[in-house]
């Protein structure tokens, strides 16, 4: 079985982020989504609107998504790398090359953005901006 893994927030989950899912899928048979914490959330120096458990459990009703867990830190990537026995780490090109030590250890797939949407650009709508 070929595991497949990628990280993020997915606040206000959309569709770049579903694009981004399925295409991690479509490279193995098990997809694992470790997803950022609040407190780390806050590391990035985001505020999301949905708290992690709410954010973790629309992610795990995706059709693409095999495991959720969290990512509390910046170190872990290694680690779950080797626990969970993944052959491809996934990621958006948003974060071409911050990855690469990884390479070490799986595959390192960036995955080109779907341009025209962002949690951000919602809030933006929403707000009315
Ligand atoms: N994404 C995308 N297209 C968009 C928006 C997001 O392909 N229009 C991708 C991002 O590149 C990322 C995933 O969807 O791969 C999740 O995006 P975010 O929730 O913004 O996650 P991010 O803050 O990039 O967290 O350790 C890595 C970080 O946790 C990644």
């Amino acid at each position: 079985m070929k595991k497949v893994l990628t990280y993020g927030t997915f606040d206000l989950l959309h569709h770049g982020h579903i694009n981004l899912l399925k295409r991690a899928k479509a490279l193995g048979d098990h997809l694992t989504v470790a997803v950022s914490t609040d407190e780390f959330n806050l590391g990035k120096g985001k505020v999301c609107t949905y708290p992690y458990e709410e954010r973790a459990c629309i992610v795990e009703a995706v059709r693409f998504v095999d495991l959720v867990i969290p990512e509390t830190s910046w170190e872990q990537k290694i680690e779950d790398v080797k626990e969970h026995r993944i052959d491809v780490f996934v990621i958006g090109d948003d974060w071409e090359g911050k990855f690469d030590f990884l390479k070490e250890y799986c595959e390192v797939v960036y995955l080109p953005r779907t341009e025209g949407i962002s949690t951000t650009q919602i809030k933006e709508t929403l707000s009315g901006k």
